[in-house]
C-alpha cells in the first residue's frame, strides 16, 4: 500500500542520511516503520554490523534487533547512544511529536534522551502544523495503583474530561506496557496542544504517571514518505 510504501521510504532516506560506518552504538524504536529502519541497515551489509550494538526500545523491538541477527545491546552496558531513530504518531512544525501510540514511549524516551541524534521516522499521514491535528490522545504512562487518581486529576484539573483507560483488544483488562504500567490517553484542546511542553510538564507532575508521550525539542530531524513517492524532511 502507499503508506507502507511511505514508511519505507521515509525509513530508507533516513537511514542512508544518519547511519554512518562509524556509528557504533544505535537506537532501535518501535512501531510499524521501524522494521523498515532495521531492513536498510541489513542491507548496509554484514562487515559494518558485526561491529555495531543495537538497543531495543522494547519487547516488539528487542525481537526485531533479533529476528534481523543484529547484536543486541542494553542500554546499561551502552548508556551514550550514537544514533536513535523510532517513529512517531504525531510531529508538530517545531519537530515535537506525540509518542505512545505503541505503548512504549518510556523506554523510547529514554533512548531518545541518550542518543547523540535522534531522528523520526513516520508516513505522510503523522505530518502536522500542530500536534493534536490527527492524533487525538496524548498516551501517559501510569503505575497501576494510581491510574484512577491521575485519570480523576485528567478530568477535573488538567482540561482532559475524555481521558481513558486504554484497554487491551486481545486480552480481558487494560494494555500492561512492557514495564507493567498502564497507559491513559488523555485528548486535550487544539489551544493546549500549541504547546505542547507545557502540557507535558503539568501531567509529569501528577503523581503516579511514570512518563508522557510528548517529545519536545528532542528530535534533530524528521522523514516523512508522501503518497506521490516524494520525502519531506523537516529538521
Ligand atoms: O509508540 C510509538 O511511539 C511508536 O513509535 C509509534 O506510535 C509509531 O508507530 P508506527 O510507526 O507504527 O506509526
Amino acid at each position: 500500500s502507499s503508506i507502507e510504501q511511505a514508511k519505507r521510504l521515509a525509513a530508507y532516506t533516513a537511514v542512508d542520511e544518519h547511519i554512518h560506518p562509524d556509528h557504533k552504538v544505535i537506537g532501535i524504536g518501535s512501531g510499524s516503520t521501524v522494521p523498515y529502519v532495521v531492513e536498510r541497515i541489513v542491507q548496509q551489509g554484514e562487515d559494518l554490523n558485526r561491529h555495531r550494538v543495537f538497543i531495543p526500545t522494547g519487547f516488539q523491538s528487542k525481537e526485531l534487533i533479533v529476528a534481523s541477527n543484529l547484536s543486541l545491546g542494553d542500554v546499561d552496558q551502552f548508556p551514550t547512544i550514537d544514533v536513535t531513530i523510532d517513529g512517531a504518531d504525531e510531529v508538530d512544525r517545531d519537530l515535537n511529536c506525540i509518542k505512545g501510540g505503541g505503548a512504549c514511549h518510556l523506554r523510547e524516551k529514554v533512548l531518545a534522551e541518550a542518543a547523540e541524534t535522534f531522528i523520526l521516522v513516520a508516513d505522510y499521514r503523522k505530518n502536522a502544523e500542530y500536534l493534536g491535528t490527527n492524533f487525538p490522545g496524548i498516551p501517559i504512562e501510569v503505575v497501576p495503583f494510581a491510574y484512577a487518581k491521575v485519570l480523576q486529576n485528567l478530568h477535573h484539573v488538567l482540561g482532559s474530561p475524555n481521558a481513558t483507560l486504554r484497554m487491551a483488544k486481545a486480552k480481558a483488562g487494560p494494555v500492561v506496557s512492557d514495564n507493567g504500567n498502564f497507559i491513559i490517553d488523555a485528548p486535550f484542546s487544539p489551544d493546549v496542544m500549541k504547546d505542547p511542553y507545557k502540557i507535558m510538564a503539568r501531567i509529569k507532575m501528577l503523581t503516579g504517571v511514570v512518563e508522557v508521550g510528548l517529545f519536545c525539542h528532542m528530535a534533530q530531524a524528521a522523514y516523512f514518505g508522501n503518497q506521490d513517492g516524494s520525502v519531506t524532511v523537516k529538521e
